[in-house]
């Protein structure tokens, strides 16, 4: 593989819907200035989005168009990328991929709140339960690069801001 362009990391925040995803993406993003890329807001503004899916209740992804438009914004390096999926991006683009993690009944009352309901809730239940996107992660990237980091408390979620901080830290003295 060529070697890297790049003098900041990529960095990949995956993870089931609600396990605070953007919640953290945010804070990383306000603290480190790395732009965060919300690919299901970068699918909609770049008009990525094909037809309604009824049985899950939201559009269809054109990850084709999408990887061209986030192509040119992961050369430099230096981007939060926030998604619950994450075999679909090439593999070089990423240098660290966080996977967030968080209890059953904290995710139930959070996906609640937001008022899934029915099938929707129940699927991202699942979808947490047998560690879909670890696994996910774990067969796209190289495990040196995944980690899994728990956010079910306020606590957590500044240790897992923190972690995450350190570990660019790392990379910068590592890659200049
Ligand atoms: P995602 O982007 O993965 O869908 P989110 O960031 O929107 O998730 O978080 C879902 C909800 O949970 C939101 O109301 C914020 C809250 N939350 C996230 N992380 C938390 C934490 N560590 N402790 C308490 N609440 C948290």
């Amino acid at each position: 593989m060529a070697a890297r362009q790049r003098n900041l990391p990529n960095i990949l925040i995956t993870g089931t819907p609600g396990v605070g995803k953007s919640t953290i993406s945010k804070i990383l993003s306000e603290r480190t200035k790395f732009p965060w890329r919300e690919v299901s807001k970068l699918a909609e503004e770049y008009n990525c989005l094909d037809e309604y899916d009824p049985e899950y209740q939201c559009p269809f992804l054109n990850e084709d168009k999408l990887l061209d438009i986030m192509e040119g914004m992961m050369v430099k390096g230096g981007n939060i990328v926030d998604y619950h999926g994450c075999e679909f991006f090439p593999e070089r683009w990423f240098d660290g991929v966080f996977v967030i993690r968080t209890n059953n009944t904290t995710l139930y009352d959070r996906l609640s709140a937001r008022g899934y309901t029915g099938k929707k809730l129940e699927d991202n239940i699942q979808c947490e339960i047998f560690e879909t996107l670890l696994e996910e992660a774990q067969s796209s990237y190289k495990p040196e690069i995944v980690q899994e980091l728990q956010n079910n408390t306020e606590d957590q979620l500044h240790t897992n801001v923190e972690t995450i901080v350190q570990w660019i830290e790392r990379w910068k003295e590592n890659n200049i």
